[in-house]
């Protein structure tokens, strides 16, 4: 069984949103597309409490994307995006939502962030979205959505580590930072994922 994993398509994260990913309206059309290919979709949301501790603005004398640490690891302070209940955090309107099985939010607690789709970045808490996909007898699984090389590597790396077989959609998906994309697909590359496009779905 395959599933596909949506992540973070939200409105802060398109152009006009506050933390925008460069084109990240581009890979709407190519998302809604390739559902039908999957068993079982989910999708996740950034879904962060007004305080949250990754907004520069909760932060005396900080400016977005200066660098902290929490829990001793290092924090890049986010302008304040996809809050609980706005529009920001609701998804672009253009994507198809009607085959989402389970929509899994992270990023909840206000005192830590969570890029990966499975656990905060601390490896604290769980989401539950591993025992959901096992559950569901999902081998393989294939993700996309925004941005690449945030959300979407952390949830492939947990994602191998809690044993699914991964493949990242490049063409469904878009980076932040796209100059230093090669680096990241190296790692995904080292850790087994397949990367492919759309068209060999
Ligand atoms: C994300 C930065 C902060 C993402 C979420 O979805 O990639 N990036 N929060
Ligand atoms: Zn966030």
């Amino acid at each position: 069984m395959k599933a596909l994993l949506i992540v973070d398509v939200q409105n802060d994260f398109i152009p006009g949103g506050s933390l925008a990913v460069p084109e990240g309206n581009h890979i709407v059309p190519v998302i809604n597309a390739i559902q039908e290919h999957f068993d079982m979709v989910v999708a996740t949301q950034d879904w962060h409490p007004e305080h949250h501790i990754s907004f520069a603005a909760n932060h005396v004398g900080k400016s977005n994307f200066d660098e902290i640490e929490v829990h001793g690891k290092p924090q890049t302070l986010w302008p304040v995006h996809c809050v609980q209940g706005t529009l920001g955090a609701d998804f672009h309107p253009d994507l198809v939502t009607k085959k989402f099985e389970a929509i899994f939010r992270k990023g909840t607690d206000i005192g830590i962030d969570s890029y990966s789709a499975f656990y905060d970045n601390g490896h604290l808490k769980s989401t539950g979205l591993s025992g959901y996909l096992k559950e569901k007898e999902i081998k393989q699984l294939f993700v996309c959505g925004l941005a690449s090389d945030i959300c979407v590597y952390f949830s492939i790396y947990d994602a191998v580590k809690a044993g699914f077989d991964c493949v990242f959609i490049e063409d469904a998906s878009k980076a932040l930072d796209h100059g230093g994309f090669t680096e990241i697909k190296n790692k995904m590359l080292a850790l087994g994922v397949k990367i492919i496009n759309s068209d060999s779905i």
